[in-house]
């Protein structure tokens, strides 16, 4: 996938076209944008529970210019309770820019937030995006 991105931006108009790439990794996932980087993400199992561990398998696209990322990190958290999980997410690296979080658990239901830091060049991009449990 990220010969795909690569390409694209090559091709085409780099942000659209890196955001394209990253989100056609995952057919029904979501989408993130940064400034440097677009990533595409989703759940498994698809479905989140409260108080069941899931994982997050996600797809780093580098835009127009941007170098790929020298590490990536994923958590979450509640902003309106002011808390995080009470488990660290692990981030294996997989080929093709994709990368794969074991271990997280949203052990009460409202408002979570994924977050997202892309780090590379001494600077760390943060995207967020946030699901609602019920
Ligand atoms: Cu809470």
């Amino acid at each position: 996938m990220k010969v795909g991105c690569a390409l694209a931006a090559i091709l085409l108009a780099p942000s659209m076209v890196a955001a394209q790439a990253c989100i056609a990794v995952f057919p029904g996932g979501k989408q993130v944008e940064s400034a440097r980087y677009s990533v595409g993400f989703r759940t498994q199992p698809e479905r989140v529970a409260v108080g069941k561990h899931f994982s997050v398998e996600l797809a780093v696209c580098p835009k127009a210019g941007a170098q790929p990322p020298e590490s990536v990190r994923v958590d979450a958290h509640m902003p309106e309770h002011r808390h995080g999980m009470n488990y660290k997410a692990e981030v294996v690296a997989a080929p093709g820019g994709r990368y794969r979080a074991e271990g997280l658990m949203f052990h009460m239901p409202g408002r979570w937030e994924f977050i997202f830091d892309v780090r590379s060049g001494g600077r760390t991009d943060r995207l967020t995006h946030p699901l609602v449990l019920e």
